[in-house]
């Protein structure tokens, strides 16, 4: 297996594609995919667009999905669920289609929906994401961090080097520093979601209690899986 971190969406080659990319958004996108997924939401369109989004949103029968979007860090007006979490329990999710549009995480996931394979990855879905790769036999696999705005985000390439460390196997110069980064700071992850400039972004919105949940390494064991361009549902191992 050879590894390749991209730190953005931006730095993915458009001439190629892996057997897998792992789309990894820890603040919050792909946090929230997996808790949504884990609490038995059926499945998360992944939109770049709002516009769009409403669109789809138009065609399903009343009460079959939810809207969830966040610009800037907030809720879209309108939208039934921004992208904290703690708003996918169970009692709203269960059974429901999620059409999402965040800033960085779906316009990542968007960048690489062609490829065969494509999971998200978080630190609270690290061991499972770990097993997929341990198990699968790709020779190519891509970390793709969804960054801030086209800019690198510390969370996100700590994320992708936790992948990396675990799976020890050589990779780009970017796995390198990115397992470096992880190295870091595995003690410490609520330490380096503080540090990261979109993790003070969300403290001053009152975010505390996500960037600790976000932080907590393997709490869940559900792995995101495209099973259809755009589409993602939740699998087990
Ligand atoms: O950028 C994104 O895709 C979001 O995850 C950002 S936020 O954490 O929801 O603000």
């Amino acid at each position: 297996m050879k590894i390749f971190v991209y730190h953005t969406p931006e730095l993915v080659p458009t001439q190629s594609l892996p057997d897998c990319a792992v789309v990894i958004d820890v603040l919050r996108a792909t946090s929230t995919i997996a808790t949504a997924l884990h609490n038995g939401a059926a499945g998360i369109r992944a939109f770049a667009d709002l516009e769009e989004l409403q669109q789809t949103a138009a065609s399903f029968a009343l009460g079959t999905c939810l809207k969830a979007g966040e610009r800037g860090g907030k809720g879209v007006p309108g939208f039934e669920m921004g992208n904290s979490p703690f708003e996918y329990t169970p009692e709203r999710v269960t059974g429901k289609r999620i059409l999402m549009s965040t800033t960085n995480g779906t316009r990542a996931l968007q960048a690489v929906q062609k490829t065969t394979v494509v999971i998200t990855a978080a630190f609270i879905n690290l061991g499972v994401v770990r097993n997929f790769l341990k198990q699968e036999e790709f020779q190519t696999v891509w970390l793709v961090g969804s960054g801030w705005e086209g800019s690198y985000s510390l969370e996100d390439t700590g994320c992708a080097g936790a992948v990396a460390w675990e799976l020890g196997e050589p990779g780009n110069d970017e796995t390198v520093a990115a397992c470096a980064l992880y190295g870091q700071w595995q003690g410490d992850l609520l330490g380096l979601l503080k540090q990261a400039s979109h993790g003070q972004r969300l403290l001053g919105l009152g975010c505390l209690e996500d960037l600790k949940y976000c932080a907590d390494a393997g709490r869940l064991n559900v792995l995101p899986r495209q099973n259809d361009e755009g589409y993602l549902v939740g699998t087990y191992l």
